[in-house]
């Protein structure tokens, strides 16, 4: 699938859109999710044209996925949840459940969260 240049995340990465900005670095933007889904509740996403970890993990340089993995261990830590555990979860197309056709991890924490049923 052809990356759509005006999903909502890319107009964030643009600035068309605000967000709450928990940080940014070369690679990647991280900002919280408009409706949360655990008391914290951020999606960390790379600055890149890519629609999902599919055409990321294909095409995107070393340096940009050290990036994006790096940034989320750090945004957890940043956001206070990595000494209590916390969730990573990317969802991949349309059996996945993505909405937004722009590459987003979602960092869940902040209460013990409820076992992965698919
Ligand atoms: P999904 O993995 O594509 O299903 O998740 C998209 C997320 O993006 C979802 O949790 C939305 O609440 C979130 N989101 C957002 O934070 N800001 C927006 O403007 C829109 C969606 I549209």
């Amino acid at each position: 699938m052809a990356y759509d240049s005006n999903n909502v995340f890319a107009k964030i990465l643009r600035g068309e859109i605000p967000c709450k900005k928990v940080h940014e670095d070369e690679y990647t933007l991280a900002f919280h999710d408009i409706a949360p889904q655990a008391p914290v509740h951020v999606l960390v996403i790379p600055k890149g044209a890519y629609t999902s970890m599919d055409d990321f993990t294909a095409q995107a340089s070393d340096a940009e996925i050290a990036g994006l993995f790096r940034a989320v261990t750090k945004v957890a830590e940043m956001v206070g949840v990595k000494d209590d555990g916390w969730r990573l979860l990317s969802n991949i197309g349309a059996n996945g459940g993505q909405e937004v056709p722009h590459l987003h991890v979602h960092i869940f924490g902040g209460r013990r969260l409820g076992r992965m049923v698919p």
